[in-house]
Formats: structure tokens, sequence, C-alpha cells
């Protein structure tokens, strides 16, 4: 492949080409006689490790090492197979940059390289969690960046769907408080009880409690989760309702910093991070 075709199949300019071969040794490899020289398959797998991992924030030195001395054909080194992963830090600043140059194609790679390499849970609360909090303190502060919440969030939203589901009957009904638009962490959630192979029923944002008290008549869920994520969407009469229904769940659960901190009405368990969420959940 020429250097400009090898730049296009990986989305980076020719230039980088350039410095990626005369600054860290990852150059084609390939003769051809009254050619310049091409890139072969196995040159073209070293360079897409060198693209994937300095994307995830990895120093330009470091992911060349690890492109230089990948399996031919295999993929990049990962945490299981004994090569040290990019530091957590390093991945959580990789996303919140491709996500400020609204980079959702760069956001994909990393949140799909987190989900397959360190599962539901851990890229969640140690990838999406931090720049998540890092974009919203963001916009805290300037009043801006709204587009780069809403392209992060849309990525995140779009990728834990893709993750895997569990077949069965959901016993589980996950959903967001009336007027709740924050659904990030139950879309976590519903995830991470997939891959640990618990079927769940998620109705998404803003579920009205009418809605809500049908949903579990029709259904009869074993456990009730409700997400708020503002003080304004965390009335406790929503619980109560939930709770005095004829056929009582067995949990009925709330989730967020939006409910109040102090006692919550008896009969409510609190749940306060997502392992545990999915520790309870599974048992049940
Ligand atoms: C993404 C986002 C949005 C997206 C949501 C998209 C979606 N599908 O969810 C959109 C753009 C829709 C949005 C809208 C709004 N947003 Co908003 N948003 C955020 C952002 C950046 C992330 C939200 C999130 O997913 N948080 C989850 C994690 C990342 O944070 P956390 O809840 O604090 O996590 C802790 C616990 O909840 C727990 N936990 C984490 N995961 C899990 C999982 C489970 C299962 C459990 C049990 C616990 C748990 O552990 C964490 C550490 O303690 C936050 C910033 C932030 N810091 O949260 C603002 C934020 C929540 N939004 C905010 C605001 C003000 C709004 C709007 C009102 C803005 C507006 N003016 O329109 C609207 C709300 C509209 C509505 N009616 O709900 C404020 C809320 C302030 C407040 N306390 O009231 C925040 C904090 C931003 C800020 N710093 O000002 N938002």
């Amino acid at each position: 492949m020429s250097a400009g075709a090898a730049a296009r199949r990986l989305g980076v300019a020719v230039t980088t080409l350039r410095t990626w071969h005369q600054r860290y040794g990852l150059g084609p490899s390939r003769h051809e006689a009254g050619h310049h020289r091409r890139y072969s398959a196995e040159d073209m797998d070293r360079l897409q490790v060198m693209q994937r991992l300095t994307t995830q924030g990895v120093a330009p030195a470091e992911a060349a090492a690890w492109a230089r001395n990948a399996p031919l054909g295999g993929p990049a080194p990962a945490p299981r197979d004994g090569g040290s992963p990019p530091a957590a830090a390093s991945v959580v600043r990789g996303l919140v940059r491709a996500a400020t140059r609204l980079d959702a194609p760069a956001m994909r790679d990393i949140l799909c390289t987190a989900i397959t390499e360190r599962g539901v849970v851990s890229a969640w609360t140690d990838t999406m969690v931090p720049a998540l909090v890092e974009i919203g303190d963001r916009y805290r502060v300037t009043q801006r960046f709204i587009e780069v919440e809403h392209l992060l969030s849309r990525t995140v939203t779009e990728v834990l769907a893709t993750a895997q589901r569990a077949p069965g009957n959901p016993r589980i009904l996950l959903a967001a408080a009336d007027e709740e638009q924050h659904t990030l962490p139950l879309e976590a959630l519903t995830a991470a009880l997939g891959e640990a192979g618990v079927p769940s029923r998620f109705f998404g944002a803003r579920m009205p409690s009418v809605a809500l008290l049908d949903a579990i008549g029709r259904t009869g869920p074993a456990a009730v989760v409700l997400w708020s994520q503002r003080p304004a969407t965390g009335t406790v009469d929503q619980l109560i309702r939930v709770r005095d229904v004829p056929h009582l769940p067995l949990v009925v659960a709330a989730a967020g910093p939006g409910w109040p901190s102090g006692d919550l009405p008896p009969g409510i368990t609190r749940l306060t991070g997502l392992p545990e969420a999915v520790q309870l959940l599974a048992a049940i």
C-alpha cells in the first residue's frame, strides 16, 4: 500500500505517517523495483496499533515501542496478556481530548477497547465516569461545551448499547425518575447486568409515575431501580408509590445523587455504585 492509501485507511495525515516512520521506525518495509517502498499487511497492523494507542492518550514513543513489538497480525498488547495497559488516567485524557475535538470515531474506539479489555463495570467506573464528570465541570465553570457533552453522552450510549445482552425473561426493571433526562448510569447498569448474564428491562428517560406503575403491574419485576440525577427529580413519593404496589417487588431501589441524602422511606434500598448494584441485582 502506498503512503497515501495507508493514511486514508487509518484516517491520519500522510505527514503523521512520515513522522511515525522517521521518529519511531514504523515505516513501509516492502520493496518493489522502481517504486517507493510500500506498507505491507504487517506494517499496517503495526500502524493500527500505533494509531489506537496514541488515540487512547499513550505517549507516541511508548505506543511505537508496543507497535514495533506487536505480534504480526495480532491484536495490540492487552493488559491481560501481560503487557501493561495504558494508565487509566491517560485513557481518560484521550477520551476527553477526543470529545473536545468532537471526534466520535476516536471516542467509540477508546470506549469499545475499554469494554473489551476490562468489561463494562471498569470501563464505566474508570473511563466514562471521570470523563463525564470533567466535561460536566467544564460546562459548570464556562457555561460552554454543551456540544461536547452531548456528543460524548451520545457515544457512551451507542457503545453501551452494543455490549452483550442476556437472553431470558427480565425480572429487573430500570427507569429514570419522572422528568429525569440523565440515563447513562442506568445504561451502564443494564449493559453490566447483560454482561453478567442477567437480563433487565430498561425504560429510558423521564418515566412518568403512572407508566412506571403500569409497567410494574404488567411485568411483575423482582427488583425496580429508579435513577435520579438531580434533586429536582428525586421526589420520594415516586418510590413510595412503587413500594405500595399490590405485588411488592423484592427490592425497590433508589439510585443516583438526586435522591435525598438522609434516610429514605422504609423498604427502599439505596444503591450508590455500579459494582454493588450489579452484585445485588444479580443475586436477586
Ligand atoms: C451527560 C449529562 C447530561 C446529558 C444526559 C444524557 C443521558 N442520556 O444521560 C444531557 C445533555 C441530556 C443533560 C441534561 C441536563 N443536565 Co446534565 N449532565 C451530564 C453529565 C455531564 C454526566 C451525567 C452522568 O451520567 N453522571 C453519572 C456520573 C458520571 O456521575 P455521578 O452521578 O455523580 O456518579 C456518582 C454516583 O451517581 C455513583 N454512580 C455512578 N454510576 C453509577 C451507576 C449506578 C447504577 C449507581 C447505583 C450509582 C452510580 O458513583 C459516582 C461517584 O460517586 C453531568 C455531570 C456529572 N458530574 O454528573 C451533568 C449534570 C448532571 N447535568 C446538570 C444539569 C444542570 C443538566 C440540565 C438541567 C441542563 C439544562 N439546563 O438543560 C439538563 C437536565 C434536564 C433534565 N430534565 O433532566 C448538572 C446537575 C446539577 C444538579 N445537581 O442539579 C450536572 C451535574 C452538570 C453540572 N456540573 O452542572 N446532562
